[in-house]
C-alpha cells in the first residue's frame, strides 16, 4: 500500500515538475547568467541572459518635496473632514501621534488606521494649491507592475503622474488624471482599455481615478500590466510575445523605464460641490501609501542588485559592469558592448563582452574557467561564411554557417532587420518613428521611420512635448498649449461655470 502510494505521489511530482517546466521554459524567467556544462571536451560556462526579480521598489526609493515646507504641522493646523466641514482634528509636526511627514507615504501598510503624508490645507486659495512629490532611485529600473496610489484625502481633481530616465534633467508625462480632461488639458478623456498594440505608447488623460469625492474610492493606478497585456494576453501567460517586442523596440523598453517618478497635485478633491472660501480646511492632499514594483534595469547581464553606499547597483555578469552593466570591463574590450537579448526566449542571448585581443594569453584569475570559444557562437574563423558587412559583427560564422549579428539584425548572414528596425545604409537601425509601435504623438507624421514630423506647438521624438517648454521661461507664459501650467483658477473655469459659481473667481 506504501509502495503504491509513494508511486503515485511520485507520478503527481512528475506531472508537477514538467508543468513547473514547462510553465517556467514557456515564460523565459532569465533568472540564470550562466550554467557550467561538462562535456567530453572538458568543462566551460553556457552563459544565457539574465535580470533580477522583481521586488518593491519603496524599499529603495528616496522622496522629495516642492515646495519643501509643504507638509502640514509646522505650524500646527486644523484640517476638517470632506463629508463634514465641522468634523476636524490636528496636524502638528512637534507630536508623533499628529504628524504627517513624507515617509508615512512608504512605511509598510496594512494597519488601521493608516498612516500618511498630508498637506497643508489649500488656505492660499484662490492660489492654487501645487505640490510635487518626486521618487527617485538613483538608478535606472524597469516597471513591472502598475503604481498604485492610495490616497488618504479624496483623490485629486488635477494630477499629472511624470516620468524621467535621465536622473531628473528632463521630464515626461506618462498620465494625466482629471475630473474633466477635456477642460483641464485639452485632451479627450481616454482609459488604458482604449488603447492597442499600435497605440500603447499614447499619453492618455484619464478620468477614472478623479470621480469626485467618494469615500470608498481612494486608489489611483498607472496601468503597466494593461499595456503588457496588449503583447503578452489578458492573463499574461504568452510573456515570451511580450519580451520579443521588448527586445526589438526600444521605445518600447524605454516607456517601461525609469529613473525618477514625479506626482504634480495640481488640485485637490473638492468634492462634487464648488470650492467653499469659508471652508478652506476641508481641501489638502494626503496619501497613505504608493506602490512601485519593478527590477533594477542591469541590460539582461545581471540577476543581483545590491545597495552600496545607499545606491542600487546591479551585480554585473558577463564580464560587463557599471551601475546597468552598460559597458564591458577592462580586458574585455574584444568586441563593443552590447545588452543581452530575450530572443530566443527562453534562455536569450547573453552577449557577453569578449577578452581583448592584448589580453586573451592572460585572463584575469577570478574567472577560472575560461569560455570555450564554441559556446559563444563563433567557432570556425576560417569558415567562407558570407555574413552581411553591415549587419553582422564579424565576418566568422558557425559551423552552419550562422553569423553572429549586431543590434536589430537577424537572419543566417544578418542581411535582415527585426521588427523595429529598418535597413539604412550602414544596417538595421531602429526606427525612430513607424506606423505600428512607435507612433508620432499630437499630430505628427512619422517621415521614413527616422523622424517625426511635428506641429509647431509640439516637439521631441515623438512629437511629445510642447515647444513652450524649451522657451527659457517655461509655458508660463503660453496661451491654451500651456494649461498645465496656468494657474489651475484660470483652467477651472470651465468646471466651474456651468455650476452657476464662477463669481468665486472674481478676485
Ligand atoms: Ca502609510
Amino acid at each position: 500500500m506504501y509502495l503504491s502510494r509513494f508511486l503515485s505521489l511520485h507520478a503527481l511530482w512528475v506531472t508537477v515538475s514538467s508543468v513547473i517546466q514547462h510553465y517556467t521554459s514557456a515564460w523565459g524567467h532569465y533568472d540564470v547568467c550562466k550554467t557550467q556544462i561538462y562535456t567530453d571536451e572538458g568543462k566551460f560556462w553556457d552563459y544565457t541572459a539574465c535580470q533580477p526579480e522583481a521586488i518593491d521598489m519603496m524599499k529603495y526609493v528616496k522622496v522629495s518635496l516642492d515646495p519643501p515646507d509643504i507638509t502640514c504641522g509646522n505650524p500646527p493646523e486644523t484640517f476638517c473632514g470632506m463629508g463634514n466641514p465641522y468634523m476636524c482634528n490636528e496636524c502638528d509636526a512637534a507630536i508623533d501621534e499628529l504628524a504627517h511627514p513624507p515617509e508615512l507615504m512608504f512605511d509598510a501598510e496594512g494597519r488601521y488606521p493608516s498612516t500618511y503624508w498630508q498637506s497643508t490645507t489649500w488656505k492660499g486659495y484662490p492660489q492654487p494649491l501645487l505640490v510635487n512629490i518626486t521618487l527617485y532611485w538613483n538608478k535606472t529600473i524597469e516597471l513591472t507592475d502598475n503604481i498604485v496610489i492610495t490616497f488618504e484625502s479624496g483623490r485629486p481633481d488635477l494630477m499629472i503622474l511624470e516620468k524621467s530616465l535621465d536622473y531628473g534633467r528632463t521630464w515626461q508625462p506618462y498620465q494625466y488624471y482629471a475630473t474633466d480632461c477635456l477642460n483641464a488639458f485639452n485632451m479627450e478623456p481616454k482609459t488604458v482599455r482604449d488603447l492597442s498594440q499600435q497605440t500603447v505608447l499614447e499619453i492618455i488623460c484619464t478620468e477614472e481615478y478623479s470621480m469626485g469625492y467618494m469615500a470608498n474610492s481612494k486608489i489611483l493606478h498607472f496601468e503597466i500590466k494593461d499595456r503588457f497585456a496588449f503583447f503578452a494576453g489578458p492573463r499574461l501567460h504568452n510573456m515570451a510575445s511580450l519580451y520579443g517586442q521588448l527586445d526589438t523596440t526600444k521605445n518600447l523598453r524605454d516607456f517601461f523605464t525609469v529613473t525618477d517618478l514625479r506626482i504634480r497635485l495640481l488640485r485637490p478633491a473638492t468634492g462634487e460641490i464648488y470650492v467653499d472660501p469659508q471652508h478652506l480646511t476641508r481641501y489638502f492632499y494626503a496619501i497613505s501609501d504608493i506602490k512601485v514594483i519593478g527590477r533594477c534595469k542591469c541590460n539582461l547581464h545581471a540577476t543581483g542588485c545590491r545597495e552600496e553606499n545607499k545606491k542600487l547597483l546591479c551585480e554585473c555578469e558577463h564580464n560587463t559592469t557599471g551601475p546597468d552593466c552598460g559597458k564591458c570591463k577592462k580586458n574585455y574590450q574584444g568586441r563593443p558592448w552590447s545588452a543581452g537579448s530575450y530572443l530566443p526566449i527562453p534562455k536569450g542571448t547573453a552577449n557577453i563582452c569578449m577578452p581583448s585581443i592584448s589580453s586573451i594569453g592572460t585572463p584575469p584569475k577570478f574567472d577560472r574557467i575560461w569560455p570555450n570559444i564554441s559556446s559563444l557562437g563563433v567557432s570556425n574563423p576560417n569558415q567562407e561564411c558570407n555574413c552581411s558587412r553591415f549587419g553582422s559583427v564579424h565576418d566568422r560564422c558557425n559551423e552552419r554557417g550562422i553569423c553572429e549579428c549586431k543590434q536589430g539584425a537577424t537572419g543566417p548572414k544578418c542581411d535582415k532587420c527585426l521588427r523595429g528596425y529598418n535597413w539604412h545604409n550602414q544596417g538595421c537601425q531602429s526606427n525612430v518613428c513607424d506606423n505600428e509601435l512607435q507612433i508620432c504623438q499630437n499630430g505628427g507624421t512619422c517621415h521614413n521611420n527616422v523622424r517625426c514630423q511635428c506641429p509647431a506647438a509640439y516637439t521631441g521624438v515623438l512629437c511629445e512635448k510642447r515647444s513652450c517648454e524649451m522657451d527659457p521661461d517655461g509655458c508660463s507664459q503660453s496661451s491654451a498649449q500651456g494649461a498645465i501650467s496656468l494657474p489651475c483658477v484660470i483652467l477651472l473655469l470651465p468646471l466651474i461655470a456651468p455650476l452657476g459659481l464662477s463669481g468665486f473667481l472674481i478676485f
